[in-house]
């Protein structure tokens, strides 16, 4: 089995990458972990990449490289985050600090767009997988759009997930399961396009 590490402190974002990665390499008992399964590990002590870029592509590399620096090991990042339209795409690459806690950030973004008619949105996620020399192998983009709920609803998921209703579906994300979340989502097709580049 390979081994990669994911380059993130966000445990939120290991969950769901493990279980994207199971459901696309399953056995054939369904219990996960088939054939071409990678075993995602997590970056050294001390992964604390400065996220100076100004794009989910400049920043994603960043913390794939200072994973694969620190570990000797091929790194995978996902930058991603949530674009308003009505905000000219803010809070973007800034949505991890937008505000100091989770309710903060959704308690801001609804306070921001009270006056905004236009509540369409997307989700963007990035991720770059480089070699143990920090070298690029392969980049993915993942969007999901959908517009910005008037107040939160639901407890699954995490970040903005409550107030982020998905396209023709009429539920937010935080409404969804794990599976219905990873069908669509913007992390879900990143990383099958990462999981088909491994499986060719
Ligand atoms: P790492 O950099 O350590 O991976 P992070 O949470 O700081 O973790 P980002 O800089 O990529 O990651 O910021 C992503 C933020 O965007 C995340 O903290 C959430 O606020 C939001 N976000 C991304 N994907 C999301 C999702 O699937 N559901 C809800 N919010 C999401």
């Amino acid at each position: 089995m390979r081994e990669i590490v994911f380059a993130t402190n966000n445990p939120h974002k290991l969950e769901e990458l493990s279980e994207i990665a199971d459901a696309y390499f399953p056995l054939p008992t369904g219990e996960g972990q088939g054939e071409g399964a990678i075993n995602f590990i997590l970056p050294p002590k001390g992964f604390n990449p400065i996220e100076t870029g100004e794009t989910f592509e400049e920043n994603s590399l960043i913390k794939a490289r200072e994973a694969a620096r620190l570990s000797g090991k091929p790194a995978l990042a996902d930058d991603s985050g949530l674009c308003v339209t009505a905000l000219g795409g803010a809070p973007g690459v800034h949505s991890a600090r937008y505000a100091d806690t989770a309710q903060g950030r959704i308690d801001r973004l609804l306070k921001e767009l009270e006056s905004y008619e236009d509540r369409s949105a997307k989700f963007v996620c990035v991720m770059t997988l480089v070699d143990e020399a920090g070298e690029i192998l392969f980049t993915a983009r993942g969007e999901c759009h959908g517009e910005i709920a008037r107040k939160q609803s639901g407890i699954n998921g995490f970040g903005y997930d409550p107030v982020f209703i998905v396209k023709d579906s009429g539920k937010t994300m935080a409404e969804m399961s794990e599976e219905e979340k990873n069908l669509i989502s913007h992390r879900g097709l990143a990383l099958r396009q990462i999981l088909a580049y491994f499986n060719v």
